[in-house]
């Protein structure tokens, strides 16, 4: 690996988004989904599911003070298996002293403090970071001695903590608690929950390692391995580094440590091991030997992120040809057209090769989330367009179809296909919804959506020491710091609507370096234009190298046509039929647009130049919708079934909006792909 090419996020402090697609994103987010999430973490939500989330903070807090103040060993409750959810059986009475919701609730608490220190950090807000302050005081409260924190153990019993490694979402919790203080000490400068994070992370590098006398274990659910990445690279602690890298690479080894741990707890509850399905849990054999994305696919996008992660920190060049490996699977056999991963409900997971069903997807928003996450780490190695193109793909289109255009309700699933009688009446499809709903039980997706919005500008920007990389044309400004001096990279683009953008650059002296702009795969021939610096072009991105003056300019013309697409034949669903996208935005028919009856319509004219790109006032915010040339089948009498015949069609122009956009305009039918 040419680790000259190896980059990073810049700090939070240096980019800023100031205008346009994106902007307008952050603010929902910063305006209507932190305060949101607040009340529903707090359960003040009425007609939402309650998290029972910072409930249990204070439930745990409760047990440390107690056993503070009275000076005695901690003997917390016998612990009693509740299964994955608890409810109370009166859920408006709930019971004093006991654990709610699903065991992974803390993580809703982390995910909701990550975004606040990414929005805070673009838009200062001392009532918002007071709020955060008071939080951060109840969670840390909860926090044990020994440094560990997760309120499911600490309530019910911490004599079964660490007995479910498969199941149980420890290190889950844990690694999104060191996400979210990362994030929040590197906004605010404030380490409290960073310090209660170093500690849980000390305590699990105490406990878990090739040592003798530690835990062979890893986690069930994967994110602690690139949380912890994050947390060596603020800290500078390398056994963080090490943890993340022992936790990659002990995954599925033999003995398989989910098969001992299950063996474990059969014997003690005096009944027979049950058979898991280690593929759900990418731990079937060692990570550099997988070859396939297998399973749930939330935790396989974040496990192969964390693989990256350590890949480049160890410049581990068998463990990134895995994760190369491994983006093949995903990116060539089993990704959706709109950058949506995870082909059946069944176990959320990845599919076989080629089974992308439409109607029945499951594509969970966190899923194309870790999906960018993953892409990211694979262009901080390696700075090729292709990794970017899919970055971008999942982003305009699944992670923001997750979240209503008003960002008052989500969607957990994200189908390409849905008829809301279906939805409602046939039971295969019970996942499937046909509007976004205000909460869930279990609210990964929100959250999630809420964090990765509000830290575009680390996705847009990578930096190293003599190259600023460009990965989206998101308008705002960078600042770079070169070796002789730094620079500023004032950023507009009319992206995702317009195929044009510009950078200009502002520096107080000269200053050498490169900068690097990425040229996206939809754009057929994209040209950059910039006097007197030196271009190659590799892997999809343009390196202008060169001594940078105030006022010098790159521009970037990236044709952005329509294009019309079929699948690969083994995408049987897809037989026959066609999709549109245009930039980095796929596109959909719904019904408010095309009536109902959408398998009725037929796309008549292939060519993309008669296919007319209209503004599209129709939303809150300006978009574009694409006219298509088409017809629509008559129905004809007969009964059920009769003499085959020609159909008889009729001629019509199909409306096509933004993916992302559907469902904002009440209950309706929607198809990404159309009959030809
Ligand atoms: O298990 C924790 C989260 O809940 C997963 O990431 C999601 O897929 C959902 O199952
Ligand atoms: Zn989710």
């Amino acid at each position: 690996m040419d680790n000259r090419f190896f980059s990073k996020p810049l700090a939070f402090e240096n980019v800023t988004i100031s205008d346009g697609f994106w902007k307008r994103n952050m603010e929902l987010v910063r305006k209507e989904v932190i305060p949101y999430q607040w009340e529903t973490l707090n359960d003040r939500v009425p007609d939402a599911a309650p998290s029972w989330c910072m409930r249990n903070f204070r439930t745990a807090a409760a047990l440390q003070a107690e056993k503070k103040e009275k000076g005695e060993a901690f003997v917390p409750p016998k612990y009693v298996w509740r299964g994955f959810e608890a409810l109370p059986e009166d859920p408006s009475n709930p019971e004093e002293g006991r654990f709610y919701g699903f065991l992974f609730q803390d993580s809703d608490f982390s995910k909701w403090i990550e975004a606040v220190g990414y929005s805070l950090s673009q838009h200062p807000d001392p009532e918002l970071e007071k709020i955060a302050d008071g939080a951060i005081d109840i969670v840390c409260a909860a926090q044990m001695d020994d440094g560990y924190l997760d309120t499911y153990y600490i309530i019910n019993g911490m004599d079964a903590a660490w007995t479910n490694m498969r199941d149980n979402h420890e290190l889950y919790c844990f690694g999104h608690l060191v996400e979210g203080a990362v994030a929040y000490y590197q906004a605010t400068g404030k380490d409290k929950l960073l310090n209660a994070a170093c500690r849980f992370a000390d305590y699990v590098d105490a406990h878990f390692g090739r040592e003798e006398g530690k835990r062979r274990g890893y986690p069930g659910h994967e994110v602690a391995e690139m949380a912890l990445v994050r947390l060596y690279e603020v800290t500078g602690e390398e056994k963080y580094l090490k943890l993340a890298a022992y936790f990659v690479n002990e995954r599925g080894q033999a003995p398989n440590y989910f098969e001992q741990e299950e063996a474990v707890r059969a014997q003690s509850e005096g009944r027979p091991a049950r058979h898991a399905n280690l593929y759900y849990y990418q731990a079937e054999k060692p990570v550099r030997e997988q070859d396939e994305a297998h399973g749930h696919a939330v935790r396989a996008v974040y496990l192969y992120s964390g693989m990256a992660d350590v890949a480049r920190m160890l410049n581990d060049e068998s463990l990134f040809n895995a994760c190369k490996q491994l983006w093949h699977s995903i990116a060539d056999e089993k990704l959706y057209i709109t950058g949506g991963i995870g082909g059946t409900h069944i176990g959320e997971s990845f599919s076989y090769p080629f089974d992308l069903p439409n109607d029945s997807a499951y594509s969970e928003t966190c899923a194309a989330i870790g999906l960018v996450f993953f892409a990211r780490r694979m262009l901080q190695i390696s700075p090729d367009s292709r990794y970017a193109d899919v970055m971008e793909q999942a982003l305009y289109n699944t992670v923001l179809s997750g979240m209503a255009l008003d960002g008052k309700s989500f969607f957990y699933v994200n189908p390409l296909s849905v008829n809301p009688v279906a939805c409602k009446r046939d039971e295969r499809l019970q996942h499937v919804k046909h509007v976004r709903q205000k909460w869930f039980g279990c609210a990964c997706c929100p959250p999630n959506i809420a964090r990765l919005t509000s830290s575009v500008a680390q996705y847009a920007y990578t930096e190293n020491e003599d190259t600023l990389f460009t990965h989206l044309y998101t308008a705002g400004s960078v600042r770079k710091q070169f070796a002789d001096g730094t620079l500023t990279m004032e950023m507009v683009s009319g992206i995702p609507w317009k195929g044009n953008a510009k950078a200009v650059i502002h520096a107080d002296a000269p200053v050498k370096g490169t900068l690097a702009f990425r040229l996206p795969g939809w754009s057929d021939q994209p040209a950059v234009r910039c006097e007197g610096k030196q271009q190659t072009v590799k892997n999809g991105y343009a390196y202008l190298t060169g001594e940078w003056r105030e006022g010098d300019a790159v521009e970037l013309c990236m044709p952005m046509p329509v294009r019309i697409w079929n699948a690969d034949e083994r995408v049987r669903e897809n037989i026959g039929q066609v999709a549109f996208t245009r930039g980095p935005v796929t596109f959909c028919a719904e019904q408010a647009d095309n009536g109902e009856n959408l398998h009725l319509l037929r796309v008549s004219d292939l060519d993309p130049a008669h296919v007319t790109v209209e503004t599209d006032e129709t939303f809150a915010h300006s978009t574009v919708r694409l006219i298509v040339n088409g017809k629509r089948v008559v129905p004809q009498a007969g009964g059920l079934y009769r003499a085959a015949a020609a159909p008889v069609m009729e001629d019509i122009r199909i409306v096509l909006v933004p993916y992302y956009a559907w469902a904002n305009r009440g209950e309706g039918e929607m198809t990404v792909w159309l009959r030809n």
